[in-house]
């Protein structure tokens, strides 16, 4: 999953970059870990070789928005494209000797970013429709063009009243269709706030983050400097730290959960000697999906699932335990996976 840092210039995107990924991060790519105390658990009790927590790849190498004319350049809505969700850093800190482009307004600044969304993405079905229009199959029912213009027709009024293509309930047969085009509002939204060294827990954005909730998007408030220097720390000195600013978890965590509750993912985790690992799903995805995550000859060799839940795991104390008291199911590719569920996918390879 790959998390796409946005903001204006001078918001903190690189500070918080830095934050996420640590002091000896070189470059603008970095996978952050995902928090689980269950996978620890299990590491602990496997021993295993190797230990791969679940991560999110956070992306600190895209444009910064356009404050005046097309927020989003051809070159941006490009890298846009190959983000899983958009992080929006917003500018709430306070610095005299950090200029921003024009006066401190995170509300408006929020605003601005998704209405600019809402409209790119109206403009690409108001060309698409026009074109439309003179396609000489757009009125043979059952035609490619005639169902596009169907689905246009009806995702424009939404657009238009600010819905984001990610609230509606677009049907498989829909979504073929959005798919095939670059839409920004079907991408999920995690709004960082970033506040001076003395907001993180203040509650001054409470009546921001409501309001992004009623949008259907994640905000959470980090100071991103502060968090920086944090990273920098043993993990001792760490938890002091945060609790000194009222804090209990990094940023990193915090960024990390947004962004796994946006994107609607559950983990998974295979156990083995040489390397236990977590892994990132979407939420109702099939033991087939699960396999192919893990490596597309796994699924395609797929023969059946051996899965425990991790409640059976945790009772019976190892996987050696749990098969022997018979807590092991049997399932197939069709097999909805749970979050915690331990895996081992039985194939032919
Ligand atoms: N006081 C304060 N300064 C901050 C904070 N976060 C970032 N800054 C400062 O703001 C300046 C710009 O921060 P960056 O992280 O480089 O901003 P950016 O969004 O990456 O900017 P561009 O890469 O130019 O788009 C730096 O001097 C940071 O130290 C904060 O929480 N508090
Ligand atoms: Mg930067």
């Amino acid at each position: 999953m790959k998390v796409a840092l946005l903001g204006f210039s001078s918001s903190g995107k690189s500070t918080l970059f830095r934050a996420v990924a640590g002091p000896e991060t070189k470059g603008t790519l970095v996978a952050v870990p995902v928090p689980d105390p269950r996978f620890d658990a299990i590491v602990a009790q496997v021993g295993p070789k190797k230990a791969t927590p679940a991560s999110v790849i956070v992306d600190d190498d895209l444009d910064a928005l356009e404050p005046r004319g097309r927020m989003f350049p051809p070159r941006l809505l490009e890298a846009v494209k190959n983000a899983d969700l958009m992080l929006l850093v917003v500018r709430a800190f306070d610095d005299p000797s950090v200029p921003y482009h024009c006066e401190l307004d995170a509300v408006r600044d929020v605003s601005a970013f998704l209405d600019e969304g809402l409209l790119t993405d109206l403009q690409l079905v108001e060309n698409r429709l026009e074109r439309l229009q003179k396609s000489s199959t757009v009125k043979s029912p059952g035609s490619p063009d005639y169902v596009e213009k169907m689905v246009f027709d009806r995702l424009r009024p939404e657009l238009e009243a600010g819905r984001r293509l990610r609230s509606l309930e677009l049907s498989d047969e829909d979504l073929k269709i959005v798919r095939n085009y670059q839409f920004l509002t079907i991408k999920p939204v995690v709004v960082a706030i970033n506040v001076g060294e003395d907001g993180a827990t203040s509650g001054e954005h409470d009546s921001l983050l409501g309001g992004l909730a009623e949008r259907g998007v994640e905000g959470f408030v980090v100071s991103a400097k502060l968090e920086q220097e944090l990273a920098s720390l043993g993990p001792e000195d760490q938890a002091e730290f945060l609790a000194s600013y009222g804090l209990s978890e990094s940023a990193a965590a915090r960024m990390v959960r947004a962004v796994y509750r946006s994107l609607g993912l559950i983990t998974f985790f295979t156990a083995g000697e040489n390397e236990t690992r977590a892994w990132a799903l979407s939420a109702g995805s099939s033991a087939l999906k699960a396999a192919g995550t893990i490596h597309n000859d796994i699924a395609k060799g797929f023969i059946r699932c051996e899965v425990v839940s991790y409640e059976d795991y945790r009772s019976h104390g190892s996987l050696d335990a749990a098969y022997k008291a018979g807590a092991m199911r049997l399932e197939g590719k069709e097999y909805v996976v749970q979050d915690g569920d331990m895996i081992h996918i039985r194939n032919k390879s």
